[in-house]
């Protein structure tokens, strides 16, 4: 049921690209279905140049037959096409479930515009309610960050993939917090990233232009 969702969610928003555009390609479930919505286009004449952000998204995209660029020949993006864990209602994020965060707020930060699709699940009243807090760090501070974030209160703990570390597509770690309820995400974010050897966190605040939610009684749009 929600793969149906996100799928209606990832229709909507490839309806907004246009020929000629430099389009973020997010990471994920929901973004899945957008890359081959995309490619379906594509084939059909779209002209677009696209930046993955993860090695996931670079390598369905190019199955789907999509021309690929990168910063170098293209530092701004039209528009990024992103899925999250959870929205709320100022349309603050947590995203990085999938691992691929910091790519995300990289490409996130190079776009015009950030449109967000989701299941209606993902909408919460406070960032934390339902999901950890990721944090990628480099490999040889990791532990130290797991510390900090401890004394921080709730729980923390590098994510593990098949018995050893997961590590991101940068080569580093991811950690997941158990924080519980985020006052101010803003603040949070920037806390976190302060931490020595913290890369960046899955809360991506003030950074959504737009989000698409799917749910059983229809599509909702919500702008910053
Ligand atoms: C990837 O690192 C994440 O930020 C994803 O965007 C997020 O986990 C959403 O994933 P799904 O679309 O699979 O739910």
């Amino acid at each position: 049921m929600s793969d149906h969702l996100k799928r209606i969610a990832a229709q909507e928003a490839v309806r907004e690209i246009r020929d000629g555009m430099i389009v973020g390609l997010g990471t994920g479930s929901t973004a899945a279905h957008f890359i081959r919505l995309l490619g379906e286009r594509v084939r059909a004449g779209l002209n677009i140049r696209a930046i993955p952000t993860s090695e996931n998204s670079a390598a369905l995209a190019h199955e789907e037959g999509i021309a690929l660029t990168t910063f170098e020949q293209h530092p701004t993006l039209d528009l990024t096409v992103d899925g999250a864990d959870e929205v709320s209602p100022e349309l603050d994020l947590i995203k990085g479930l999938g691992g691929a965060l910091v790519r995300e707020k990289v490409v996130a930060h190079a776009s015009r515009r950030v449109l967000i699709v989701v299941d209606e699940g993902k909408l919460v009243d406070r960032l934390g309610t339902r999901t950890v807090i990721p944090v990628e760090a480099i490999p040889f501070a990791a532990d130290l960050v797991v510390l900090q974030l401890q004394k921080w209160g709730g729980s923390a703990s590098i994510r593990q993939k098949n018995g050893r570390h997961f590590i991101s597509d940068n080569g580093n770690c991811v950690i997941d917090w158990s924080h519980g309820l985020v006052d101010n995400a803003l603040e949070m974010e920037k806390r976190i990233k302060a931490v020595t050897g913290v890369v960046d966190s899955g809360i991506f605040a003030g950074i959504a232009s737009s989000v698409i939610s799917a749910g059983p009684s229809g599509i909702r749009r919500m702008d910053r």
